[in-house]
């Protein structure tokens, strides 16, 4: 089995062969596992992938048992289910999320914001320019670069040629400066941000929607930590802001607020004045794509939604949230102790700090060997990464507390 001289006359998608580096998550587990192998019985702490941890809550755990149970019996049993998703969680979402900014014909249930984005680029295809945050969910980039959108690899492996990084750095505030950024057709944004932990103000939103509409260009706004923003100043959503209807989607997720990393469930809002220059509708294609691409969001997952969007699993969703920003406090803490500037952990479940002269990856290397901790280097985020690691807040308090005393105690 395996290997063989064999080839056959398909020529392999362009797109794989422009791919500079594997996908970041895997390679950081792919060192986790070899560490483990160097030292076996050490007890490594993930502070690595944004991976939730906690068990479900009461209501929202009851809710996908009870999903479950419906469906062994011959009343509740239910198979294939509208693509969109069921009208009763598109409506809760509408409501209770988007306090009505939105309709519920807008949201497009899915399995995920990842995969969202996924689709998304099949839908907006590769005969377009795109601008992304730098540094950003890898996702954007190598999934535009697997759809043919991102062009060649720029020399040294920093970038590709078809994409415009806005550096989103301390010195501005980790916000772009847009009198700097080219005109594209799409530009992708993530607030709170993955990874520099920083969350958009009202008006630096309301910059960016006006520089989209002066563009023509559509913003692709990933929302996934929303819920972790507890300064009420700081919009939740891109529809808080004036006109943003026209020029923005929005990708969301159930992962990151009541831990549906693994159960799967996500939605998409696609506004009704979004349009292409021929003025079609954005959402009549998404629409196409969800219903040719995608046969709906597990039932199960959907029940445990729409639980979720109950009083009870609404209290229970900010509970679970406050765990996780306890855990970004300690950590936050724990850096400024050692004296690294940091920054993020506020109203975001990522902090992001700074080593300044260092390989990233040295760094991540140098803290595993050292507290057998895992993290994510930032140059995996994008060229303006580098120099910096990403310390995620998912895990249990007391795994947190010990990677923190380590940290202290090998690096103080
Ligand atoms: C590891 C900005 C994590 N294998 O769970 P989903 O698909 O609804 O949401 C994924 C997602 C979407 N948007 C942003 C994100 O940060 C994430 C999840 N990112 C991380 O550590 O950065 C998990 C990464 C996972 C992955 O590749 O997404």
């Amino acid at each position: 089995m395996g290997g063989t001289d064999f080839v056959t006359k398909v020529k392999r998608n362009q797109g794989f062969t422009n791919l500079t580096a594997g996908y970041l998550f895997p390679e950081v587990a792919r060192r986790r596992k070899a560490f483990e192998e160097r030292n076996p019985g050490t007890r490594v702490i993930s502070l690595g992938i944004g991976n939730t941890t906690e068990p479900l809550s009461p209501r929202i755990a009851e809710g996908l048992r009870s999903g479950a149970l419906k469906l062994g019996t011959r009343e509740g049993y239910s198979g294939y289910g509208e693509e969109q998703g069921m009208g009763e969680l598109r409506a809760l979402i509408a409501r209770r999320l988007y306090r009505c900014r939105i309709e519920p014909h807008e949201v497009f249930i899915s399995d995920g914001a990842k995969c969202d984005i996924g689709r998304l680029q099949t839908m907006f295809g590769s005969k377009l320019s795109i601008a992304v945050q730098d540094p950003a969910y890898p996702v954007y980039v190598d999934g535009s670069v697997i759809v043919g959108a991102a062009g060649d690899a720029i020399a040294g492996n920093t970038g590709y040629n078809g994409i415009a990084y806005l550096p989103c750095v301390p010195a501005n505030s980790f916000f772009p400066d847009l009198e700097a950024t080219p005109a594209t057709n799409l530009i992708y944004f993530c607030s709170p941000n993955n990874p520099t932990g920083a969350s958009a103000t009202r008006k630096q939103l309301e910059e960016l929607v006006a520089f989209a509409t002066r563009n023509g260009s559509i913003i692709i706004y990933d929302a996934a930590y929303a819920e972790y923003i507890s300064d009420a100043s700081l919009p939740k959503s891109i529809f808080e802001i004036e006109g943003a209807r026209r020029v923005a989607l929005e990708v969301n997720s159930f992962s990151k607020s009541i831990g549906f990393t693994g159960v799967r469930l996500g939605w998409t809002v696609v506004p009704e004045e979004l349009r292409f220059a021929d003025g079609t509708q954005v959402s009549k294609d998404w629409n196409r794509v969800m219903t040719t691409l995608f046969n709906g969001a597990s039932n199960v997952a959907q029940a445990g939604g729409i639980a979720a969007l109950s009083d009870e699993g609404l209290a229970e969703m900010r509970s679970s949230v406050a765990h996780y920003m306890g855990n970004a406090a300690l950590i936050k803490r724990g850096l400024e102790r050692l004296g690294i500037e940091n920054y993020g952990g506020s109203d975001s479940p990522y902090i992001w700090a700074r080593f300044p002269g260092k390989s990233s990856w040295d760094v991540f290397e140098q803290i595993l060997d050292a507290c057998a901790v895992v993290t994510t280097p930032g140059s995996g985020f994008g060229p303006s990464g580098e120099h910096f690691l990403r310390f995620s807040a998912f895990g249990h308090r007391e795994d947190v507390e010990l990677a923190v005393s380590r940290l202290e105690s090998k690096l103080g």
